[in-house]
């Protein structure tokens, strides 16, 4: 019997929650996939937040909290997973919350805010446009959102609008455990965390830091470091896979 705390636990109440999520619309069957290659990367990260990541997490926090317009982007995957922990990140840092997504039906925006207003997020919406360069849905946004943005927080996606955010002269924090994605490899800052852990240290960082650690941060973000501490970290645990005991029992 694995004990309630233990990650992979958690990891079983979460995918019966996402399936739950699928069925309702928010989440995408793709989603679902996605969700499937986190575990398997958060899974050679040994389910735990690294000290890098700590270090990524307190960057992004200073960065929001400097932002002039800071944006958390949300997608099916996010809500589901996250959505009061976005609320506690947006009371924290004063980000905008706007719904993007790359499987876009006007449906699934709609039952994604009304998700993320019921966890207490107040959700940016209204007209969206097709303003970002990007030959998919991806594109659609609001002009006084994420289109106006200098700070886009982009958690759980791989794929071009990372790079087309950054062509804009945009920050981009992204939240993704694959370091080698398009995404984690373009953006400004990389957590390389599992979601749910990363936004409430995101959140708590928010609300301790002082300006000159938000200046030390900001002045010392060095992604290619964090990416290639991650890589580290997993092909560490890796080499090692074998010392360690077979784990508890699958269900
Ligand atoms: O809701 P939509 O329509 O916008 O669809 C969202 C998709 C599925 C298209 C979007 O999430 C996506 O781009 O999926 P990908 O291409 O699989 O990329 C997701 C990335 O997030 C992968 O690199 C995963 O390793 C990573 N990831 C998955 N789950 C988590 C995660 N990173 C952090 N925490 C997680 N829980």
């Amino acid at each position: 019997m694995i004990p309630l705390s233990h990650p992979r636990y958690r990891s079983l109440v979460t995918r019966e929650r996402l399936a739950q999520y699928a069925k309702e619309g928010i989440v995408t069957l793709e989603g679902l996939t996605a969700h499937g290659r986190g575990e398997a990367f958060d899974y050679l990260l040994g389910e735990r937040t690294t000290d890098s990541a700590i270090v990524a997490e307190r960057t992004a926090a200073a960065l929001l909290l400097r932002a002039r317009h800071p944006v958390i982007s949300v997608n099916g995957n996010t809500a589901a997973l996250a959505a009061p922990e976005i609320a506690a990140l947006q009371k924290a840092s004063g980000a905008l919350v706007e719904v993007n997504l790359f499987h876009r039906t006007e449906e699934r925006v709609r039952l994604i805010e009304n998700l993320l207003r019921k966890a207490g997020s107040e959700v940016f919406s209204g007209e969206a446009e097709q303003l970002l360069p990007l030959p998919h849905d991806r594109a659609w946004c609001r002009r006084d959102g994420m289109y106006a943005a200098d700070v886009v927080l982009v958690p759980l996606e791989d794929g071009d609008r990372c790079g087309v955010l950054m062509d804009m002269g945009k920050t981009v924090i992204a939240i993704d455990l694959n370091p080698l994605s398009r995404t984690a490899r373009t953006a400004t800052l990389t957590i390389v965390d599992e979601l749910t852990r990363a936004l409430p240290r995101i959140t708590g960082a928010c609300q301790d830091l002082s300006a000159a650690d938000q200046d030390r941060l900001i002045a010392s973000l060095n992604n290619n470091y964090l990416l290639s501490d991650a890589i580290r970290e997993m092909t560490g645990r890796l080499s090692h896979a074998l010392d360690r005991e077979v784990p508890p029992g699958h269900v």
